[in-house]
């Protein structure tokens, strides 16, 4: 059975699953938050200039300046506790996921953040292009990580006892 956390043969889905690019963000604790592309907005924006989508198989495209928050900013307003010990998994709403280790989130604010991100080269990304598309800046494996459609972030406690104390509410 494959895994999609690690896919590493992919043909690139060019087709959005939908028009709607509202997320969910789903607490260790089963709680499910909704997060519509203005809310991203309305959070700091990250600049990543320099950005490529390489792929070894379709070509590489870019320089792109990308931007959006960072997921450090999104997870610490909605109340997750990065202290904690987790797991993130962003999946995209084709079904296309990666997941996010705890250090790479504290890489924020360095030229290496990830970023959910709403704007390329300053124009708000399409629906097409990507809407809400998670970027992994320096990934080097055909663009495996650079999950475009992001419908749900998921978080998960690598101790499954500390899981009440992840979430804030
Ligand atoms: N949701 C989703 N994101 C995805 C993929 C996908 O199939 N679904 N393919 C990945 C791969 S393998 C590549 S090469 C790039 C292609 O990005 P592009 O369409 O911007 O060129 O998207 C990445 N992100
Ligand atoms: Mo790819």
């Amino acid at each position: 059975m494959s895994d999609p956390l690690q896919p590493h043969v992919h043909d690139p889905n060019p087709t959005p699953p939908s028009l709607d690019p509202t997320l969910s963000l789903g607490m260790p604790d089963g709680i499910e938050q909704t997060l519509s592309v203005s809310t991203l907005l309305s959070l700091p924006q990250h600049v990543l200039t320099g950005c490529y989508i390489v792929s070894t198989g379709h070509g590489t495209s870019g320089p792109f300046e990308f931007a959006g928050p960072t997921l450090e900013t999104v997870l610490r307003a909605y109340g997750v506790f990065l202290e904690r010990e987790f797991e993130v998994e962003i999946w995209g709403g084709d079904g296309f996921g990666t997941q996010v280790a705890r250090h790479e989130l504290l890489a924020s604010n360095t030229n290496r953040a990830i970023i959910l991100a709403c704007y390329r080269d300053g124009a708000l990304l399409s629906r097409a292009e990507g809407l809400v598309r998670l970027i992994v800046p320096g990934e080097r494996d055909d663009a495996l990580r650079q999950v475009k459609w992001v419908r749900e972030i998921r978080l998960r406690a690598s101790d499954p006892q500390a899981s009440a104390s992840v979430s804030a509410f």
